[in-house]
């Protein structure tokens, strides 16, 4: 496998996810804290609120990082911790960052910051959440906090962590935080989210910060299960829905049309000048990559996901490592010429700690099968500027609370231990090749 010099090798985190420390120094109520806490929302009833207790090991956790030997972090800061009610500064959660990145540049590791990865100030819900348009306006605020604090720190910035999970999940169907169940307004949360990315990247660039800014987007590649017609119109579909809905504003200005015919919702939530915003130049676009998705239609047309062909991971998430090389070469074909970066890539497996070892066997293999596939995308002209691997930590996953273990660096949750899974041992001897 041939990558280039300097091609960024990293791993990747989430504040929510790991830091703990909920009520510490002033940080307010996200989402999740409230979503967490909703009994029958959280498997057995996890919540966020110690997590990894990242807040006070963080210099443990980079000395982890280090050993590691990545070459970049990819972490989020709390929109709660900078605004505890979505507007008022806590420098104390401003200060928590500043030590983070300082141990980072100290170990050698470039910082690269994600703005928002799901925990948006419960204040601002009360307001409305991503259906209120307002919120993209305090989004951009915050933005500027912190690209005003952090901004000669940090190697690369992240408005937005898969908008897609925020407005589909959180209020389409309701299994993430806000919990609200309602499709058509999940539309109007992701023009919202998208517009907040967009005014967030009209601010920065009036700032002249050096470091690059881009978006993240959860992208999965939909193929349709025949070469039937029906099939391969309910593939298509499926990709708008998941995929076309987030890149075509951001690279081309506009939303799919064979999509806005049935959303009908969506226009008056687009107002004149949102468009040129959401399709500012970025220097990057950032791809989080699990599975594929295999898609047939229905007896009304419409797509529906079939039972995966190939071994799954514990998300139920088929292994198809090729997807992600189709992808990659999809994206730079239809969108492109974008640096791309692979900002998350990894899977959930359960592990057993024997001896003091995990041996994650699967974990490794799914892991070196992709970056094989990263590989041969960059053989093929793609230009993949780096690769994180999703997560360096186990740590809170979503729904599913801390019954799924994405780390390549095991957490006893009861001992805050760490441990090196044999899948990181592995990842440490790649990037020191
Ligand atoms: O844990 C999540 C992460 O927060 C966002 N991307 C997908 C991961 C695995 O589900």
């Amino acid at each position: 496998m041939k990558f280039p010099e300097d091609f960024v090798w990293g791993a990747a985190t989430a504040s929510y996810q790991i830091e703990g420390a909920f009520d510490e120094d002033g940080r307010g109520e996200s989402i999740w804290d409230r979503f967490s806490k909703t009994p029958g929302k959280v498997l057995h009833g996890h919540t966020g609120d110690v997590a990894c207790d990242h807040y006070h090991l963080y210099k443990e956790d980079v000395a982890l990082i280090k050993e590691l030997g990545v070459d970049s972090y990819r972490f989020s800061v709390a929109w709660p911790r900078i605004m505890p009610e979505g507007d008022r500064v806590n420098q104390k959660g401003i200060d928590f960052y500043k030590r983070l990145v300082d141990e980072l540049l100290k170990s050698g590791i470039a910082p690269a910051v994600t703005l928002y990865h799901w925990d948006l100030p419960q204040a601002l819900e009360e307001q409305g959440g991503w259906l209120n348009r307002d919120t993209a306006k305090y989004f951009r605020d915050y933005a500027m906090t912190v690209f005003a604090k952090l901004g000669d720190t940090v190697t690369s910035w992240i408005t937005m962590n898969e908008p897609w999970c925020s407005a589909f999940l959180g209020y389409g169907i309701g299994v993430h935080a806000p919990g609200k169940a309602d499709i058509p307004s999940s539309f109007v949360a992701a023009h919202h989210l998208l517009l907040g990315h967009g005014l967030a990247l009209q601010g920065y660039r009036q700032l002249n910060i050096p470091a690059e800014i881009g978006i993240t987007l959860n992208l999965t590649p939909q193929y349709a299960v025949s070469t039937r017609p029906a099939d391969a119109l309910a593939a298509r579909k499926a990709d708008g829905f998941q995929n076309r809905w987030y890149l075509d504003p951001i690279f081309r200005g506009a939303y799919p049309e064979d999509m806005t015919e049935g959303l009908s919702c969506v226009a008056p939530a687009v107002k004149g000048g949102d468009l040129e915003l959401i399709s500012g130049p970025i220097d990057f676009l950032g791809i989080n990559f699990y599975t594929r998705a295999l898609v047939s239609a229905d007896e009304q047309g419409q797509p529906q996901t079939e039972q995966p062909e190939r071994e799954v991971t514990a998300m139920g998430w088929e292994v198809y490592p090729e997807s992600l090389f189709d992808l990659l070469v999809r994206v730079h074909t239809d969108y492109g010429p974008i640096p791309l970066y692979i900002t998350e890539n990894g899977a959930a497996y359960e592990d057993a700690v024997e001896d003091g070892r995990i041996r994650d066997t699967k974990r490794q293999a799914y892991l070196e099968q992709h970056i094989a596939q990263a590989a041969r995308a960059l053989e093929a002209g793609v230009p993949l500027r780096g690769y994180y691997v999703w997560s360096l930590l186990d740590n809170f996953e979503w729904a599913f609370g801390y019954e799924r273990r994405f780390g390549i660096i095991y957490v006893d949750f009861d001992t805050q231990e760490r441990i090196f899974k044999d899948s990181a041992r592995w990842y440490q001897s790649f990037v020191r090749r």
